[in-house]
């Protein structure tokens, strides 16, 4: 049988499971979510060396989460809204500075949050991008409106040259594993608004509880 962690990256798949995560209520499904994590880091890890310390990270805060969900807690971490009730109520984050919470859900969540910001940003420039448009500098443009300004000077600096080794644009767009270059469009048409309302819920929640400066 496949090992799924293996299969290839198919964007399709990663915007099914972000829309899986939005219940009804509009709360967010962290085992969704988390799955949508997966299936970009399957992408990362078709792009080469350069990009193997983003992966290795990111893979390391979905892992944090999934063992969260796997706990005797477990139910409390099926959603991102019971999980910050959760940590909240029996005081299981660290607010102000590091102590003895250094790997909370709350924490763990916002960087992952915050990443989505960035995806956020990049697929809208791919999506009205033009053929000789590149990656690199959307990638960079995106990176910079958003996560840079929580990561240190190293990490920026290794990010950026990650970025240079990205594949021109069409071929990131056979990457991407959807079809001809009108239906990547066409799908990230509709994975931006899906990434949008799902990182929106999440920043008022943790704005509401002031959790989006956590340590
Ligand atoms: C269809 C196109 C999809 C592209 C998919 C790419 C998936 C990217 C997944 C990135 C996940 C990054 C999570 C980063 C979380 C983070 O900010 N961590 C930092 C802080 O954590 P800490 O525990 O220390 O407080 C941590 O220091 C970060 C380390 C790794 C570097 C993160 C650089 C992120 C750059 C994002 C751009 C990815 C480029 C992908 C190119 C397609």
């Amino acid at each position: 049988m496949a090992d799924s962690e293996n299969q290839k990256f198919c964007l399709q798949e990663v915007l099914e499971s972000f829309k899986s995560c939005l219940s009804p209520e509009k709360e967010i499904y962290i085992e969704h979510y988390v799955s949508g994590w997966k299936g970009l880091v399957k992408l990362l890890n078709s792009l080469g060396s350069l990009f193997g310390f983003i992966s290795k990270d990111a893979v390391s805060k979905t892992q944090i989460l999934m063992n969260f969900l796997k706990s005797e807690n477990g139910p409390h971490y099926a959603t991102v809204q019971s999980m910050v009730k959760f940590e909240l109520d029996n005081k299981l984050v660290d607010v102000d500075k590091k102590g003895i919470y250094p790997e909370s859900g709350c924490r763990t969540l916002l960087r992952l949050h915050r990443a989505l910001r960035w995806l956020q940003l990049f697929l809208e420039r791919l999506r009205t991008s033009k053929e000789d448009d590149k990656t690199s500098v959307m990638c960079r443009d995106a990176y910079n409106e958003s996560l840079a300004q929580h990561h240190t000077w190293l990490i920026r600096k290794s990010a950026g040259m990650a970025f240079y080794s990205l594949p021109v644009r069409p071929a990131f767009f056979e990457v991407m594993n959807v079809g001809t270059p009108e239906q990547v469009v066409d799908v990230l048409g509709k994975a931006v608004p899906l990434l949008c309302e799902v990182y929106q819920i999440t920043e008022e929640l943790y704005q509401k509880h002031n959790l989006l400066d956590l340590p």
